[in-house]
C-alpha cells in the first residue's frame, strides 16, 4: 500500500511540473519592455506561442496601454475603435493566450500605433484545434500522450488529491 501511494504522489508532482513547464511566460520587448516603435524590433519572430502561455507588458505606466483588436482596426490603427477585445493599463499587464490564432496589440496612445507601436502574435494549440501555423511534426508514437494545460492540470491536481486521502 506504501509503495501504491508513493507512485501515485510521484505521477501527481510529475503532471504538475509538466503543466508547469509547458507554460511559458513571454516578458514582451524583453528588458526593454514594450515601447515606442515596437514593430521594428522583431520581438516577436520566431517564437512560438501556445495556449496557456502568458505575455507579461511592461512599460511606464501613464506613458502607454495595451489595447487588444481585430485585424482591420490593427491594421488602420484605429485607437478609438469600439471593438476592443482587451485593454490593459497597470504598466504590468499579463495577457492570457486561451486560444489559438492571431492576436493584434497596440498602444493607444496619441501617435504611437502610427508609429509602429503594435504587436502581432500568432498563438498556436495542442493540436486539437486547427490553427493557421505551419505543420509541426508529429511527435515520436513513444512520447507521453499529448495533453493540454487544462487537462495536465486537472489531472495533477486529481492525483494530489488521490495520494493525499490515501495518506491518511
Ligand atoms: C512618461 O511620459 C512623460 C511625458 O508624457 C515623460 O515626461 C516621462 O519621462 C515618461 N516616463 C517614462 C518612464 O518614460
Ligand atoms: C513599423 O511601423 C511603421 C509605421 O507604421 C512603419 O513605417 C515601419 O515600416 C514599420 N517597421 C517595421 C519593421 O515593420
Ligand atoms: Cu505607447
Amino acid at each position: 500500500m506504501a509503495a501504491h501511494r508513493q507512485v501515485l504522489l510521484f505521477l501527481a508532482v510529475v503532471f504538475a511540473v509538466a503543466s508547469l513547464a509547458s507554460a511559458t511566460e513571454w516578458k514582451v520587448g524583453d528588458d526593454g519592455g514594450w515601447r515606442a516603435q515596437f514593430n521594428k524590433t522583431g520581438w516577436a519572430d520566431g517564437k512560438t506561442f501556445r495556449v496557456g502561455d502568458t505575455l507579461l507588458f511592461k512599460y511606464p505606466k501613464d506613458n502607454h496601454t495595451v489595447i487588444q483588436v481585430g485585424k482591420e482596426d490593427f491594421a488602420a490603427c484605429n485607437v478609438q475603435t469600439n471593438n476592443k477585445l482587451g485593454a490593459w493599463f497597470s504598466g504590468n499587464d499579463v495577457v492570457p493566450l486561451d486560444k489559438p490564432g492571431k492576436m493584434w496589440f497596440f498602444c493607444s496612445v496619441d501617435g504611437h500605433c502610427n508609429n509602429g507601436m503594435k504587436l502581432v502574435i500568432n498563438v498556436v494549440g495542442d493540436g486539437a484545434a486547427p490553427a493557421p501555423a505551419p505543420v509541426q511534426p508529429a511527435p515520436p508514437p513513444s512520447s507521453a500522450p499529448v495533453m493540454g494545460y487544462t487537462a495536465g492540470a486537472a489531472v495533477a491536481v486529481a492525483g494530489a488529491v488521490v495520494a493525499v486521502v490515501l495518506a491518511f
